[in-house]
């Protein structure tokens, strides 16, 4: 029997939702053996141009997409939703206080996890890229009461931005790189984890001996990827995202081969010594369709600093939106 999804994404008139709502159409994020049916979120003021995102859909005659819903009503788009993918959020501007932005966003992401409870599938997951995607998580999460393992947010491309970092330098090819865990928040303060992250089965800070170079530029250059695209390119990264998110979804919802992790933020369960419920990028794994944070990962005392700065960044935005009562 053929399966079927209803998946919803907000912000789908947007520069990530253009380039995501194609291949999720084409069965990228779920499969070919999966229908798709797609219930689009948008703001009033972007309507007209998300019905033109349809038209396009409708011309590509996808054979696997089913239904297409055009709304600016977050109920009416999480009906009987299987994943919501938050792509929607209001970027930081010029002069925007990291405070500021995080309220704004607290205003959209605490009706979202209220809206995903009341209308979603019983089966609802959400995963957010729309930024700071750790605390809108956590936002949603905590506002939805609903089980803490049906929320998720993206690192899916630090992830992909340090495996092709990684294999330029060692002058491999990007599939040699494996288990490039980013721990923490989506943030300046992430941990891209070299000496963990294997090339060629071998540790990536055995096979790439300049240290200075992996805990200076390598790391450096990750964390400012997406300045480095905006500058470039004089809007920021959509098609790397969007195909981050369609792995990120694909990760959860599929087997990982042997060996292998993906890096993803989830609520902790106290793994690592992170709080409980924190939204935190940990290496994970689905076996058999169980999702699990890989324990026993070890980290030197330059990984332990690392660690320690996200983590504590990543407890400070908690109590800045508990303080400001959005959880
Ligand atoms: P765009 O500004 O092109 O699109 C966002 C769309 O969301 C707009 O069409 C807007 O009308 C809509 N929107 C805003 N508020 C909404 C709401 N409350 N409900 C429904 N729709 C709403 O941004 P885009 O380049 O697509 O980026 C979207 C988000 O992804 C941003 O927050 C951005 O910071 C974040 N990113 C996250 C990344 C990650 O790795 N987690 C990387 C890429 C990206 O920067």
């Amino acid at each position: 029997t053929t399966k079927r999804v209803r998946v919803a994404v907000t912000g789908a008139a947007g520069q990530i939702g253009y380039a995501i709502l194609f291949r999720i159409a084409s069965g990228q994020m779920f499969g070919t053996d999966t229908e798709v049916e797609l219930s689009l979120l948008e703001l009033p003021v972007a309507l007209g141009a998300l019905e033109g995102v349809k038209m396009e859909l409708d011309d590509c005659a996808f054979p696997l997409l089913k239904n297409i819903k055009c709304t600016d009503k977050m109920e009416e788009a999480f009906d009987g939703a299987n994943w919501i993918l938050a792509i929607g959020a209001v970027p930081r501007k010029d002069g925007m206080e990291r405070a500021d932005l995080l309220k704004v966003n607290g205003g959209i992401f605490g009706p979202l996890g209220k809206a995903m409870a009341s209308h979603g599938a019983s089966d609802c997951k959400l995963f957010v890229v729309g930024n700071p995607c750790n605390t809108n998580c956590l936002i949603a999460m905590e506002s939805s009461g609903l089980p803490k393992e049906r929320f998720f947010a993206m690192t899916a491309l630090d992830e992909n931005r340090a495996k092709t970092q990684l294999a330029m330098k060692a002058g491999v090819d990007v599939t040699e790189v494996t288990n490039m865990t980013i721990w923490g928040n989506h943030s300046a303060t992430q941990y891209p984890d070299f000496y963990n992250a294997k090339i060629g089965g071998k540790s990536a800070a055995e096979v790439i001996t300049d240290t200075e170079w992996l805990s200076g530029e390598f790391i450096s250059v990750v964390q400012k990827r997406g300045a480095a695209i905006i500058k470039a390119r004089g809007a920021s990264s959509a098609a790397s995202a969007a195909n981050a998110c369609v792995q990120g979804v694909y990760n959860l919802t599929h087997d990982t081969p042997a060996g292998e992790t993906f890096s993803m933020c989830l609520a902790s369960k106290g793994e690592y010594g992170v709080d409980e419920g924190l939204i935190f990028s940990y290496p994970c794994r689905v076996e058999g369709g169980i999702l699990k944070v890989v324990e026993g990962v070890e980290h030197n005392a330059f990984g332990q600093e690392k660690f320690q700065t996200t983590l504590e960044e990543l407890r400070s935005e908690k109590a800045s939106v508990k303080e400001m009562g959005l959880i």
